[in-house]
């Protein structure tokens, strides 16, 4: 298969744990995602996120992949598959699509975390998370806090940590415009931080893990009858459909819902 992913961008995701690829989004697909995601979150209302979690300050949309035919470009893009493939080098699957929003003027911060609460392995990484910024990123406004080179410590930030929402000596604030991405190795401690601006900080989290380990929301059950008959058959297996073995895992793991992601 060609390589299209940047030597740089390998070496920058094996060793700090994530990468930034500026104004990745077209304009015009930017655009769709922003209308879209709008319209939800007016049309959701007080219910917005709570198929999975609702969060202090923060608007949240989760299982996207219902709710947008648009949905399956982020979760599907090549580019963006090879990035995760980079991360998690065995065999993967999407864990879920959700969106999210921290409330302007807020002082919330969200702890350091790792996704899904979950800490490399002997087989190694098992969960990925691609950031879709639909607004600039900023220091004002939440922009996301990764701490470089974590994910590869095997421990938790609750474990190790006073407070894992305090300033942190290391953490990098990822700022880019609209339009960009960021991928991260999810095992890297990071974390939402404040919108202190006045203006919206709208995202996309597009989260994938290996193989072995449970979706965090079960896209079999969670997608209606008429989006999955629209799904091609590259899709039906991202989303991993019509695997018994995942319907198994994700069924009777509690960690699909797990601290933040
Ligand atoms: O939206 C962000 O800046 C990061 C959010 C995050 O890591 C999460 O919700 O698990």
């Amino acid at each position: 298969m060609l390589c299209m992913i940047d030597e740089a961008h390998r070496q920058g995701l094996a060793e700090r744990g994530f990468v930034l690829l500026p104004n990745y989004t077209s304009p015009a697909l930017l655009e769709e995602l922003r209308s879209t995601v709008d319209a939800l979150y007016a049309r959701e209302g007080e219910a917005a996120g709570s198929e999975f979690r609702r969060e202090q300050d923060t608007d949240r949309l989760a299982n996207l992949l219902d709710k947008g035919k648009v949905f399956q470009r982020v979760v599907g893009d090549p580019l963006m598959l090879e990035y995760v493939g980079a991360v998690i080098t065995e065999r993967f699957k999407l864990g879920s699509l959700n969106g999210r929003a921290p409330h302007p003027g807020s002082d919330w911060v969200q702890p350091l975390h790792c996704d899904v609460g979950l800490v490399k392995d002997e087989r190694g990484y098992s969960v990925c998370n691609i950031i879709w910024m639909l607004d600039d990123f900023t220091p004002e406004n939440g922009a996301t806090r990764i701490i470089p080179g974590t994910h590869q410590l095997g421990k938790l930030p609750q474990e190790v940590l006073a407070d894992p929402m305090g300033p942190h000596p290391d953490e990098a604030l990822v700022t880019g415009p609209a339009g960009s991405v960021v991928i991260i190795n999810a095992h890297a401690w990071h974390g939402g931080t404040a919108n202190r601006s006045r203006g919206p900080r709208r995202c996309l989290h597009a989260f994938y893990t290996r193989w072995d380990k449970p979706q965090q929301q079960f896209q079999r059950e969670m997608l209606s009858e008429a989006t999955k008959a629209g799904l091609t058959p590259a899709m039906r297996e991202l989303l991993a459909i019509d695997d018994e073995e995942n319907a198994r895992i994700t069924k009777s793991d509690p960690l699909r819902s797990g601290f933040l992601k």
